[in-house]
């Protein structure tokens, strides 16, 4: 229930209404000429992708039924102008349960001030909430730390390790 939501918003935007001639959905293969990958390069790197490359990659995650990925569209340019995904991860610990991750939170430059990303975030942190993730976790930028703590993330005990190939 978008009403249960803990953080608030002024104007009240919401998933239904996400502001003048924008569109809160779900990614969809015709977003690759929309300049889904635009914004993800504000992100980070994206390298070379073709179309087919996309699609098989988008078919994948489809097929798993654990990838929710949500793009803002602005109907007036046609164009994607933010992104995010939650993934769910299946355990075994915890009664079999699942544990949520939210990747990729974009939202361009352009964009900026429109309270965006915390729409993208109230959506998909209530959706893992929803789907019965008994937690949802995210690796954040120390200037982004303040942002999630409104969401209710909080930093853990435990280090962010990583391995890069
Ligand atoms: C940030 C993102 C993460 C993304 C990573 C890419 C959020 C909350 N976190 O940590 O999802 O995968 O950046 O950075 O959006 P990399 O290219 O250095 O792995």
């Amino acid at each position: 229930d978008w009403s249960q939501n803990t953080v608030s918003f002024s104007p009240p935007i919401s998933p239904r209404n996400p502001g003048e001639s924008l569109v809160l959905r779900p990614l969809c293969t015709a977003d690759l000429n929309r300049g889904f990958y635009k914004v993800l390069g504000q992100l980070t790197k994206v390298g070379d992708v073709s179309a087919e490359d996309f699609i098989k990659k988008f078919d994948h995650m489809k097929k798993t039924g654990d990838y929710f990925v949500i793009v803002v569209e602005d109907l007036n340019l046609g164009q994607i102008v933010a992104t995010a995904t939650l993934i769910v991860e299946h355990k075994f610990i915890h009664a079999c349960s699942k544990r949520g991750r939210i990747e990729e939170v974009v939202v361009s430059d352009e964009c900026r001030g429109k309270q965006l990303g915390k729409l993208l975030v109230s959506v998909l942190t209530l959706l893992s909430k929803k789907l019965d993730c008994y937690k949802v976790t995210l690796e954040c930028k120390p200037k982004n730390v303040a942002f999630y703590e409104k969401f209710g993330y909080s930093s853990s005990d435990e280090n962010y390790m990583q391995c890069r190939f």
